[in-house]
């Protein structure tokens, strides 16, 4: 707004209050709406990108959003195992998860990623708080197959439990561990995790926040709108292929569960979610009928 050495004028104060009447129609578009945030592994950065990434969800839960931040940690489970000596592989983008696995990766998800997390949050005056697929039985699951262990789909979601919180203007940070009917850990993908919970939440925006710009079309230029339709016939020609597959049958399930539209973008741009759900200008690909 201004040089570092000069105080702001009185026409810079009269800038921002401009900015911030305009904002009004925005700020209403999106009042009292759920919007579930997935926070991949990958899009997680530095202190700083945390912090921008944490005062974005703390203005729009005070613009009367109720955002629910759903995060991976795939590449800090990495690091983990690999600190531990524990191999891991990956089967059809899921990792084979053995008993050994899954204690590290409930540690790491539900302690080191979630808090870092609450804490950003928490920093920026917002009130999070940390669960897991095990709290108030968030997440219950049954496996996936048995080639992966305890890797487990959310089968049934206690979405009175995040409404409770949403009353109370808590912003619920879930780490995307299930627990199975027989009290079992399960490790769920956080793309599904997050599709799983925006679907019962009936949720008017799931966003996928990546390392990504968004699907790209034939000409390998990033797509701002897909229906359905045309995603699968993407897939079917081979032109969404490799790593974004998971997340567009994501966005499908979604869609189809009842999730109003689905935009996967690249977390690590500055103000992703802001830019998304405020402006025009949009990021990434949406995704809706
Ligand atoms: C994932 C959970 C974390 C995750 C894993 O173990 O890596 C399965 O693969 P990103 O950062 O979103 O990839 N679970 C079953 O999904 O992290």
């Amino acid at each position: 707004m201004t040089d570092d050495d000069q105080p702001p004028s009185a026409e810079d104060w009269l800038s921002t209050a401009r900015t911030l009447s305009q904002a009004l129609p925005l700020f209403q578009r999106y009042a009292g709406a759920t919007v579930v945030i997935k926070l991949g592994g990958h899009a997680m950065g530095s202190d700083a990108a945390m912090a921008s990434f944490a005062r974005d969800v703390v203005l729009m839960s005070h613009v009367g959003v109720n955002p629910v931040v759903v995060h991976g940690g795939g590449p800090m489970i990495n690091a983990m195992l690999r600190k531990l000596g524990v191999e891991s592989e990956f089967v059809g983008g899921k990792r084979v998860t053995d008993g050994a696995t899954i204690e590290v990766v409930e540690m790491v998800l539900s302690g080191l990623v979630g808090k870092r997390i609450v804490q950003a949050i928490n920093a920026q005056g917002g009130r999070a708080v940390g669960v897991s697929g095990k709290d108030a039985r968030l997440m219950i699951c049954e496996q996936t197959d048995p080639a992966l262990g305890f890797v487990g789909t959310p089968v049934e979601c206690n979405v009175d439990f995040l409404r409770n919180l949403q009353g109370t203007r808590t912003i619920p940070v879930v780490a995307p561990i299930g627990t199975g009917r027989r009290g079992e850990t399960y490790n769920v993908n956080g793309d599904t995790a997050a599709g799983a919970l925006a679907a019962a939440l009936r949720a008017d925006r799931l966003l996928l926040l990546t390392d990504v710009a968004g699907v790209k079309g034939d000409d390998g230029e990033v797509r701002g709108e897909l229906t359905p339709d045309e995603i699968r016939r993407m897939t079917r020609d081979g032109i969404i292929s490799g790593g974004m597959i998971p997340k567009t049958e994501t966005a499908l399930d979604a869609i189809d569960g009842g999730v109003r539209a689905v935009v996967i973008l690249d977390g690590r741009a500055p103000h992703a979610c802001l830019l998304e759900l405020y402006t025009d200008h949009g990021a990434g690909t949406l995704i809706r009928t």
